[in-house]
């Protein structure tokens, strides 16, 4: 396939930003009004499927047509009814006109008086999507100066934060007053990708960004793009080094999840359970090596804006949690694998790793996270089974060992995938690996990974046909990130499209993008830069033009959390109350912090659908 991004113009547009024309991020003086035909404001693939929603109260099937940039009529035909839509509070019509195979910009769908943004048929349309989602991740980097060679934007470069983090542990009370003892030593954690628009670096949230990304690289090959991120087809320090863009830039991350291992022969007094309440008896001393601590974070929280070279809050080193450890697990296992090749003795040292957590988080099944501390994101997990499932599948693949085999062959997960994939359900992790793997995965293992994977793609396919905007979500309560669990969603049909090449499924995958560029009843693409009427105000300390216009526009390719119709904590949110369901509980607004922060962990499936769709378009 062609590269993602071509040298000398990433080149152009960093020396060179044109002078006239405002930063791609500017919003407009005038944001377009709403459109009264909703659909993917970045277009479509010329042989891919189109769809298109009308929302309409009556049933009665309407005329569209679709007129080019000249205004010739080149395709028309009848709207299909579908009805009421709990999930965006509206009655739809659709127009399916996937038959039109022509290209080119300026195209415009009407029904009536209504008309639609215009748009784009073009080949890969979703391939700069992959590459400026992948520039976030490069742009969260802590400990290291951002550098305007690598932006895409000279606004967006900055000055490094926390360059050098060697860090003791949290001692004293935490918030409900359990006094906390510390720990007698420091870790050097400089580095990694700060979380979201706070400047926490946390093993849980961390461990399942750099799976994705990884679990990416090693698809791409099967898919036909393992040219894909080949170096130079980024923009980032390290091009020029002979490595995989994509692996320079996990490995960021994964340096970061292996400085968080406790050292052999610690021990450490920590609680064993969370929540409130906790008595001074739930302290236990534990032998901690090989343990993994939750996060390094500021010890109260800083405000909008701070850049992170500004950040003028004491940081600490969090206690380990079972959970974190489990994470450093299953990933340095992955990385086990990834850079086999590679950089064999860095692979070997992750390995090492990932048995060294295994067998800590054995010793230590239910050191669960506080959420406790002030200044941070708690992360907390009541349930670890997942999480164990997830680690001994990773490890399955990457070392064949019989005793990882047999939990994996035991455990409920295997055959009955818990919930959607997120920062807290990693079973449908494992069994992305465990369905895709060949030696030494055990064949009769894989294959219940695989008919585990199309049980769920056939429930998502069923959810589709019932969702007002095809999405394969028919559930009308939004969670907070609502727009990475339908990406995770896209990424398993993803997997199941690998597996059995049904294009159903390639399509429900398109429809998931689809939505999140425009095609929801809020008109709105959820994706900075992309679309008319899209993101700029995102819930992040340095990307804080709207705050204060001295800090920078958001870069391109940053997706919102994307409505929360479940949380509503924030003050934005918490005045919507009663006042929006599912899809339309959502603002752009800065301030709104459970609907318009971003994060790594909804970055990366980012990066994964659009890269796999760029990959497999016909
Ligand atoms: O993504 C997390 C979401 O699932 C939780 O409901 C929410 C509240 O606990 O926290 C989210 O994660 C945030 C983290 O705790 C701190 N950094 C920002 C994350 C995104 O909002």
């Amino acid at each position: 396939m062609r590269p993602l991004l071509f040298l000398p113009l990433l080149a152009l547009v960093a020396a060179a930003p044109p002078a006239a024309e405002p930063p791609a991020d500017t919003p407009p003086a005038v944001e377009p009004a709403a459109a009264p035909i909703r659909l993917d404001q970045l277009g479509f693939e010329p042989l891919g499927r189109k769809l298109a929603v009308v929302p309409l109260t009556d049933a009665a099937a309407r005329d569209w047509t679709l007129r080019d940039a000249a205004g010739r009529i080149v395709a028309s035909g009848r709207t299909l009814a579908f009805g009421p839509d709990a999930a965006s509070g509206e009655t739809l019509q659709r127009i399916d006109f996937s038959r039109f195979r022509g290209q080119g910009d300026g195209f415009v769908l009407a029904v009536g008086d209504r008309r639609s943004h215009a748009f784009a048929i073009h080949p890969h349309r979703f391939r700069r999507l992959a590459t400026d989602a992948m520039s976030f991740f490069y742009q969260q980097r802590s400990g290291v100066p951002i550098l305007a060679a690598y932006v895409q934007r000279p606004d967006l470069a900055r000055a490094a934060g926390h360059p050098r983090e060697v860090m003791t542990c949290f001692a004293g009370k935490d918030e409900r007053g359990a006094d906390w003892p510390g720990c007698s030593y420091s870790l050097d954690v400089t580095g990694g990708w700060y979380d979201a628009g706070d400047h926490g670096k946390y093993v849980v949230n961390g461990g399942i960004s750099a799976w994705t990304l990884l679990d990416l690289h090693q698809r791409l090959g099967p898919w036909g793009a393992g040219q894909a991120f080949a170096d130079g087809r980024l923009a980032l320090p390290e091009r020029g080094n002979g490595g995989d863009d994509l692996l320079d830039e996990a490995r960021v991350e994964v340096e970061f999840l292996l400085r968080m291992q406790v050292p052999d022969g610690q021990r450490l007094t920590v609680a064993m359970r969370t929540g409130g309440g906790r008595p001074a008896s739930d302290f236990h001393r534990i032998d901690a090596g090989g343990m993994a601590h939750s996060k390094v974070a500021d010890i109260a929280w800083t405000g909008l804006p701070t850049a992170p070279a500004d950040d003028p809050m004491a940081r600490r080193l969090y206690p380990p949690t079972t959970g974190a450890t489990l994470n450093l697990a299953a990933v340095s296992a992955q990385a086990a694998r990834a850079w086999k090749s590679s950089d064999p003795a860095f692979a070997a040292r992750a390995r090492a790793a990932a048995l060294r957590a295994w067998a800590a988080a054995e010793r230590n099944p239910a050191i669960l996270a506080s959420s406790d501390f002030a200044g941070s994101g708690g992360y907390g997990d009541p349930d670890l089974s997942d999480e164990r499932f997830w680690a001994a599948a990773e490890l399955l693949a990457t070392t064949g060992d019989p005793r990882f085999a047999a939990i994996v062959a035991a455990s409920p997960y295997l055959d009955r995938p818990s919930g959607d994939l997120s920062w807290g359900r990693l079973d449908q992790a494992g069994l992305m690996t465990l369905a895709t793997s060949g030696d030494p995965v055990p064949t009769s293992i894989r294959d219940r990974a695989r008919t585990a994977i199309r049980t769920l793609a056939a429930g998502y396919q069923a959810e589709r046909a019932r969702s007002g905007y095809a999405l394969p979500f028919a559930g009308t309560a939004y969670q907070w990130g609502s727009n990475s669990t339908l990406l995770n969603r896209a990424m398993l049909l993803g997997v199941a499209w690998q597996i059995d090449r049904r294009p159903a499924d390639r399509e429900a995958a398109i429809d998931v993008v689809d939505y999140l560029l425009g095609r929801n009843p809020l008109d709105r693409a959820y994706v900075t830069g992309f679309g008319q009427r899209t993101m700029h105000q995102p819930h992040h300390r340095f990307w804080a033009r709207a705050a204060d216009p001295r800090y920078p526009a958001p870069p391109p390719g940053v997706v919102s959390g994307g409505p929360n119709s479940t949380a509503m904590s924030d003050p934005v949110a918490s005045r919507m109350k009663g006042r929006c369901v599912g899809q339309t509980c959502w603002v752009d607004d800065w301030r709104a912090f459970t609907m318009n922060e971003v994060a790594i962990n909804w970055n990366a499936p980012l990066v994964w659908v659009a890269a796999f769709l760029d990959a497999t378009e016909a």
